[in-house]
């Protein structure tokens, strides 16, 4: 299925959707990002669609909301846009994400990134809040998801001076799990995908649910929400069949009930 700004296929129950505007370093326009909300939407109710790898090309995951929609806004059209809201149904997605990055990786494409669940680098991508060379600051959760996943003061320098990370530099620090050669790095990403796909879809799906838990409430009340989670898959086949089949010594059949 192909639209105008995104290019999105389905195979091996691993749904791949590539930003497509690689003129300007795939800028996120306020029209591709309704229609990323579109579509990641569509293959979340895909029962098919066990875990999503979002990509752009190898020069640029994304190089931050398009400039062009802002330049002239005033307080009152960026309140009218209420551009908030399809970046709240990209947080709402339940399949994973895993973010492919290579080259550049900024601003909005940033916190694109890190709206997914797995970022995945290529050893060219460069990861950055630049918002502060433009006037701003980051508007769509780079303050908190960046300071959540590398630590006050790593964030506090990023995002002050607008410095770019190099992929390395974000494996250290945290933001990047894996950091490969860049002929590979959607490859990576996709094998990774698949992996997560074979298992037990509502597991899976009620796993992130919890671990997203612990980015936004204490230690008490996100253990108590983990064991409701973790009671709540007794109540399914693949619960059953997991450990049957472990028991049977064979591969389990999940079928995401
Ligand atoms: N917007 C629009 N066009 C962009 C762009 C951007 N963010 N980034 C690059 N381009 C365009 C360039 O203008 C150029 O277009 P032409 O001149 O060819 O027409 C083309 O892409 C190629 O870029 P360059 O010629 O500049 O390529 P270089 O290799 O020399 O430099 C660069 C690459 C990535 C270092 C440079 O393009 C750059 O600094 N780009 C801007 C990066 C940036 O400042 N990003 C942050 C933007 S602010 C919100 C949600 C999100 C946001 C805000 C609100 N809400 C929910 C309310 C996010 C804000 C941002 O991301």
């Amino acid at each position: 299925m192909s639209e105008s700004l995104l290019h999105s296929s389905v195979e091996e129950r691993v749904a791949v959707v590539r930003l497509k505007r690689p003129k300007v370093l795939n800028a996120l326009s306020l029209e591709m990002m309704a229609q990323l909300a579109d579509v990641l939407e569509r293959l979340d109710s895909d029962p098919d669609v066990r875990c999503i790898v979002l990509t752009g090309d190898e020069r640029a995951f994304a190089a931050g909301a398009d400039i062009n929609d802002m330049a002239d806004a005033s307080v009152a059209t960026m309140y009218e846009r209420n551009q908030f809201a399809r970046w709240e149904r990209i947080k709402r997605i339940r399949t994973p994400i895993i973010a492919a990055v290579s080259g550049y990786c900024l601003g909005g494409g940033c916190e694109l990134a890190m709206h997914c669940d797995i970022i995945i680098a290529s050893e060219t991508a460069r990861f950055a809040q630049p918002e502060i060379n433009i006037g701003v600051m980051p508007g769509a959760g780079g303050t908190q998801r960046l300071t959540r996943a590398l630590g006050k003061f790593r964030a506090m320098e990023l995002i002050l001076t607008g410095r770019q990370m190099t992929a390395r530099e974000a494996y250290d620090a945290g933001l990047v799990t894996r950091v490969v050669p860049v002929e590979i790095y959607l490859d990576e990403a996709v094998k990774l995908a698949r992996e997560i796909g074979q298992k037990a879809p509502l597991a899976v799906r009620l796993a992130k649910e919890a671990v997203l838990k612990a980015w936004e409430t204490s230690l008490s009340e996100g253990l108590e929400y983990e064991r409701k989670l973790f009671y709540l898959l007794f109540g399914t086949e693949d619960q059953r069949e997991g450990m049957k089949a472990f028991l049977e010594k064979r591969p389990a059949a999940y079928r995401g009930r």
